[in-house]
């Protein structure tokens, strides 16, 4: 039986990572770790152990991992994009000082560590379009220069010390229950709030910007798959494309309109987040992962638009 500490348990992936990590590996062995500040709620709460597990503090961690006899850590711990460029000190601090710590403890109690890339880590002489898994990775926000160490890292850690990491590059990613916070795709999140609030949206990315997008059911099978993958498979490990769709403000907003025909759309393009996503894939080829771990998303934009839209509706009318 595996014993997982998710670090970062209370954010927009983890709240819903920890919960399904404790429905197939049990509650008891699966620990919620969060900042002060950011204490668990509600099922997250009441379902589980949690224990405050700040990464800049290793001996916090360590006590964490020899109190639950930890084998498994889902690191979570990042600022989103936009947020990253303007606390770009505090972005490397949590993004890779506290990698660093994780990666050390997990060498010496023996776990396997996943530290989701992104998208992000794209740009700067990328191709964007069926962006290849490996590429050229030069890109220009703080952000970016994170992912691209935390994948060098991780490798670093498997190279030279047979460490167990593991990672995929997130796109965008949809959820009706946690909402992100200070990235650049979370338009497509927002845009369905306001469809289900009867108000305009006021769309921060120009029409025709592309961006890989993976609604959440499918990103947290993406990460657990990934974890259970038989390691004789995996060629890469850090960091594996994945992808569930690619679409443009138009197409979402049109694929909303079919089942709220009131609804309305208009630009105001926010320079810092269009100059970002401009930078990004348009598409990303995820062949690696399809066939070295089987993966394969179950939601496209229009499946992932009627659900939205039915949870959405129930929870917040
Ligand atoms: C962001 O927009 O910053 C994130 C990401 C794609 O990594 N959602």
């Amino acid at each position: 039986m595996k014993n997982i500490l998710v670090i970062g348990s209370t954010g927009q992936i983890g709240s819903e990572l920890t919960l399904e990590l404790r429905k197939r590996y049990g509650n008891d062995h699966v620990v919620a770790g969060y900042i002060t500040g950011s204490e668990p709620q509600g099922e997250l709460k009441n379902s589980g152990p949690s224990e405050i597990a700040d990464v800049s503090n290793i001996a916090q961690l360590e006590a964490i991992v020899k109190k639950y006899n930890i084998d498994t850590i889902y690191n979570l711990a990042a600022l989103l994009s936009v947020v990253a460029e303007s606390k770009p000190r505090l972005a490397w601090t949590i993004g890779i000082d506290g990698l660093w710590n994780i990666l050390e403890l997990a060498r010496q109690y023996n776990c396997a560590v996943f530290t989701p890339s992104s998208i992000g880590s794209f740009g700067g002489g990328t191709p964007l379009v069926n962006t290849p898994q490996d590429t050229i990775q030069r890109p220009r926000t703080m952000y970016g220069v994170s992912k691209v160490t935390t994948e060098l890292l991780s490798d670093y850690y498997h190279i030279k010390y047979g460490l167990d990491t593991r990672a995929v590059r997130f796109p965008g990613i949809i959820s009706n229950v946690t909402p992100p916070g200070g990235g650049t795709t979370d338009y497509a999140v927002d845009i369905y709030y306001s469809a289900v609030k009867g108000e305009k949206f006021i769309c921060p990315i120009g029409e025709g910007t592309l961006m890989d997008m993976m609604y959440m059911p499918d990103a947290i099978r993406a990460a657990i798959d990934l974890m259970e993958a038989d390691p004789i498979k995996l060629i890469h490990r850090n960091a594996f494309n994945v992808t569930a769709m690619s679409f443009a403000p138009e197409n979402i907003y049109a694929e909303i309109k079919k089942h709220i025909p009131s609804f309305e759309m208009e630009y105001n393009v926010d320079s810092l987040k269009q100059s970002i996503a401009n930078s990004w894939p348009d598409s990303m080829d995820d062949t690696c992962a399809r066939e070295e771990w089987g993966w394969k998303p179950s939601y496209d934009l229009s499946s992932m638009t009627i659900d939205m839209l039915e949870k959405l509706s129930s929870r917040l009318k």
